[in-house]
């Protein structure tokens, strides 16, 4: 009590706070407008964030970077293997519409600055939880941008897994944003009314004057200034200064995703040229990186297929691959980090494969890498994509050999399926049976 009766009476005078935040354009109009981007965009990045986890398929042997996600795992289904492009898609718009929201965020959470630091701290019971809110809310927004952006970025600068993370971090955050709706959507519906957006994009800078304070709001608990300077920017200048950054992250994105506009896509790391010829298109990890050696890929590899519930094992050298009959598709690779590219494989149906160990309908295959300890060098396949008709084992890509660096001299290539799923220099296969009827 002493400490805390303490606190308040150095409680810096209240007459010079309000002066460090004088912008006349904060306000109920202008956070709501930058919530309400922000109420349809968070739950679009929430669900796709949960579908790609379930694309990952981390209820398989192997698969689970995730320990321990117990009642979160509750929604879990088995990922579709089409439409080929689904992966592409929720992948692509998660990434790309979470760099178009950080700005918005960034302007949302300089637009209520001065009540983060609103004094005394805690009032009351009701006010103590609704601080709490907001520490996961905002804690867990700036958490959940700053591991998203790293992670696109190549750079995995933190301790713990991107995945760990990134999974906790979205339910710590989804829980804040889940309560501040629910408490703040009555107000922000009031603001968005008070100022018909229409009028208000006509106001230029002179015509710029500070917000009423809502009826019945003490205005010291007022996200408008008490002391308002004068305007140095309009309301209409500040959202096509955030609309535009918006609009200029996804511009200068969007390459990465789709390739239309390579040139300008400044803030693709994966753009770099991977030189020419059919082999010249994004590469995750080189063979180099991962300690692949050329000696291992050359005639002397053998892929290894097996029964997992017989044990019966077959070995085939590259030659007796490309004996069988290949099967030709257009498939995308989309990677987590937010790129994808489509290209035209040539390979051996999983399904012949699985017929040669004498597997008829196989209820998953668990795929091997020559690669020794990385965390992609396996992968396990559900049932369907062990069974999906243009799920192969690649050989070639774009009418030649896969390069070293693309899994020379076979590698996956599983339709819908995060890019983690098509495993680079495969020496095993293991199915398993599946139960017949
Ligand atoms: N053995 C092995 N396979 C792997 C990987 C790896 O690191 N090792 N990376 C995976 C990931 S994360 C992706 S996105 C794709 C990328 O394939 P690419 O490098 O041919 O473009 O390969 C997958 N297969
Ligand atoms: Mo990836």
């Amino acid at each position: 009590m002493n400490l805390w009766r303490g606190l308040l009476a150095r409680s810096p005078d209240p007459a010079t706070l309000p002066r460090l935040w004088r912008s006349p354009i904060r306000g109920p109009w202008l956070t709501s407008v930058f919530g309400s981007v922000l109420l349809i965009g968070i739950p679009v990045e929430f669900v796709t964030g949960l579908l790609d986890w379930a694309a990952y398929n981390p209820r398989l042997r192997g698969n689970d970077t995730t320990p321990h996600h117990g009642v979160l795992g509750f929604y879990l289904f088995n990922w579709l293997t089409g439409p080929t492009w689904i992966f592409r898609l929720s992948q692509g718009v998660h990434v790309l519409l979470g760099l178009a929201l950080t700005p918005i965020l960034l302007a949302k959470l300089w637009s209520v600055i001065p009540r983060l630091f609103a004094w005394p701290p805690l009032r009351s019971l009701a006010h103590l939880l609704e601080r709490l809110s907001l520490l996961l809310l905002v804690g867990g927004a700036v958490f959940e941008f700053v591991t998203g952006i790293m992670n696109i970025d190549y750079d995995y600068g933190f301790r713990f897994s991107f995945y760990d993370g990134h999974f906790f971090g979205a339910w710590v955050f989804i829980a804040g944003f889940a309560v501040h709706v629910a408490l703040k959507t009555p107000r922000m519906w009031r603001a968005l009314r008070s100022r018909p957006l229409s009028e208000e994009l006509r106001r230029g800078l002179s015509q710029t004057v500070p917000e009423a304070v809502p009826d019945g709001e003490d205005p010291r608990d007022s996200l408008v200034a008490s002391e308002p300077a004068s305007p140095t920017i309009s309301r209409r200048g500040v959202l096509a200064l955030v609309g535009g950054s918006s609009l200029g992250v996804i511009v200068l994105t969007a390459g990465q995703v789709a390739r239309v506009i390579d040139p300008v896509s400044l803030l693709s790391p994966r753009t770099r040229s991977y030189g020419s010829g059919p082999n010249a298109f994004q590469v995750n990890k080189t063979a180099a990186a991962v300690g692949v050696r050329r000696s291992d890929t050359g005639p002397s590899w053998r892929l290894e297929l097996v029964d997992a519930t017989t044990g019966r094992t077959t070995t085939l050298t590259r030659p007796d691959l490309l004996r069988m009959s290949l099967v030709t598709a257009d498939l995308p690779i989309a990677c987590v980090e937010g790129w994808s590219t489509l290209q035209r494989w040539t390979g051996v149906r999983l399904v012949d494969l699985a017929a040669l160990v004498g597997v008829a309908r196989s209820s998953g295959a668990h795929v091997e890498s020559l690669e020794r300890n990385g965390a992609f060098a396996q992968a396990s396949l559900s049932g369907s994509q062990a069974q999906a008709a243009e799920s192969m084992l690649a050989l070639r890509v774009n009418g030649a050999d896969l390069s070293l660096d693309h899994g020379y001299p076979a590698r996956t290539i599983i339709p819908a399926a995060p890019g983690v799923h098509n495993t680079k220099w495969v020496r095993r296969i293991t199915f398993t049976q599946g139960s017949r009827r």
